[in-house]
């Protein structure tokens, strides 16, 4: 009898420590590239729409006060998986793809706060952080460290850009299709022997690269890439499967923590609106603007794949989704693909009424969209005019799944979990924004942003955006000048101080 009691009670107490972790929400990040705050439909775009991504908003919150802690990807990146700004790390700007890995492995990332509260964590799409620790990589073997030792018990992934070699997925950090006869070396520096490059043979290209960007190295699917490139030749990849590959893989990420009885926590690092801009098939053509607005409708569909996918699987109302851009827009960044043109005659803005893009220190560069939805918790077709950073999704989640940081270890990230979860209007004490240019930062808090002295071209002519740099003193009072027209430094030379001294603080931080 006895023995049938205690039995029992053991029964239940595992019986509640897995209701308990059934219950725990799965957490799904759609995290995209270059898409800007006014490319969606939900957030004014008018030439474009976005009814799946709309959609997210309708069920969820939605932001019009987010930020990417960079204007370009590798830093950003290296923010929302590790907690710390990427400005306080040497050598954590755009990579090339021959990078070795930027996060440090023995530090508390995104993922690992996951694993530690027993989620399956998985990491799709482009990755752009490095990997491995030897120059050069030797892509014929599983290159180590890479997503698995920051904590991602899965991975499928390209290395960097789809507009740099190589031009290869990786599952679980190692070259896909990979035969041996034809390994694979990659260099940035010169074309190997044989190579056939887009400079020297732009009649082989179905896209050109814009003559003054580059972009006219290793040719992978008639279209020219950034560095060169040597064998693999059935590893590599057609552009306009990637869409379909990485969902695919997604879903697949997904049946296998229900397999396992893990909630999950997935990282899909989405590719578009990326260049080169070469979407599935059947989006090019079907928007108004050129490829651009074709990957993002492809994008679009990618969000609806998903959320079907979770539908489908009895998931959505108890995940956590959140989508968001790595950085902020830019038309032309490489390719004669026309972006740059059809924005230009539909007056379109894909920084929505936000000065710069991609690249600059003015609030287009990072203030990007930010939705969570989260059917469970989470009130339907909220907006939040909070001041949120990506950085805190670390501290936040951590918060949510009880999992307590080191003490005695350096973080930049900080809980405002309902603030994310919008049921809090509390901004975040204060934001660092990263422009492309490393002498500058900006710093924002209540409505008042102050931009650091900087040299460089006050207009990116290349890409044409404002840049943001100017060698004097930048003061914006966003609140009443959310474009950042009117630089009201000797106007409120206390308010500039303040922030100043403040960036001052949180630079020294980190030197603890
Ligand atoms: C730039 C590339 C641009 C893009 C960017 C990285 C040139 C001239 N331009 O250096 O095409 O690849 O790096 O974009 O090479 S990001 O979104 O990954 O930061
Ligand atoms: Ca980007």
């Amino acid at each position: 009898m006895r023995k049938t009691i205690i039995s029992g009670i053991l029964l239940l107490c595992l019986h509640s420590l897995f209701a308990q972790k059934s219950d725990r929400p799965n957490v799904l990040i759609l995290y995209t590239d270059d898409v800007g705050y006014g490319d969606l439909s939900c957030n004014g775009a008018t030439a474009i729409a976005t009814p799946h991504i709309d959609r997210l908003a309708q069920k969820g919150v939605s932001f019009s006060n987010a930020h990417a802690t960079a204007s370009t990807c590798t830093p950003s990146r290296f923010s929302i998986l590790s907690g710390r700004y990427a400005w306080r790390k040497k050598g954590t700007n755009i990579l090339p793809g021959d990078a070795n890995l930027v996060i440090p492995t023995d530090i508390t990332t995104l993922p690992k706060v996951f694993k530690q509260a027993g989620y399956q964590t998985g990491a799709v799409g482009k990755w752009h952080l490095g990997l491995g620790t030897q120059s050069p990589i030797d892509w014929n073997k599983k290159v180590t460290p890479g997503p698995a030792e920051i904590g991602f018990d899965y991975s499928f992934i390209f290395p960097a850009t789809a507009d740099r070699v190589p031009t290869i997925f990786m599952e679980n950090q190692q070259a896909l299709g990979l035969e041996d006869n034809d390994p694979i070396a990659v260099n940035y520096q010169k074309p190997y022997p044989g190579e056939l490059t887009g400079k020297e043979h732009p009649e082989l290209l179905k896209m050109h690269s814009d003559p003054n960007q580059g972009h006219n190295g290793h040719i992978n699917n008639g279209i020219g890439r950034i560095g060169f490139m040597k064998g693999g030749k059935r590893s590599e990849w057609t552009d306009e499967e990637l869409g379909y590959v990485f969902s695919n893989k997604a879903l697949a990420f997904i049946d296998n923590s229900l397999k396992e009885q893990k909630p999950f926590f997935l990282y899909y690092a989405i590719h578009n609106i990326h260049v080169p801009r070469m979407p599935g098939t059947e989006f090019k053509g079907k928007s108004k603007l050129g490829y651009r607005g074709d990957a993002i409708l492809e994008l679009d569909h990618t969000v609806g794949t998903i959320m079907k996918g979770l539908q489908e699987r009895g998931l959505l109302n108890n995940t956590i989704v959140i989508f968001s851009s790595d950085n902020g827009p830019v038309l032309n960044d490489g390719y004669l693909d026309n972006s740059a043109e059809t924005a230009r005659q539909l007056h379109y803005k894909p920084g929505g009424i936000y000065r710069g893009g991609k690249y600059s220190a003015f609030e287009a560069g990072t203030r990007v969209p930010f939705i969570v939805q989260w059917p469970q918790h989470i009130a339907a077709g909220k907006k939040s005019a909070a001041l949120v950073s990506q950085i805190d999704l670390l501290a936040s989640f951590a918060a949510l799944l009880h999992v307590k940081l080191p003490a005695n270890e350096f973080t930049d990230s900080r809980d405002y979990l309902s603030t994310l979860m919008g049921t809090s209007s509390k901004d975040r004490d204060y934001i660092i924004e990263q422009p492309g240019n490393q002498q500058a930062l900006a710093i924002v808090k209540d409505g008042w942003k102050y931009i650091t002295p900087s040299n460089g071209p006050a207009l990116m002519s290349d890409v044409n955006i404002e840049s943001g740099y100017n060698k004097a003193e930048q003061l914006y009072h966003l609140t009443d000048d959310p474009g950042e027209q009117k630089n009201v430094a000797a106007q409120h030379p206390q308010q500039l101080s303040a922030l100043k001294a403040l960036l001052q603080k949180a630079r020294a931080d980190g030197d603890k």
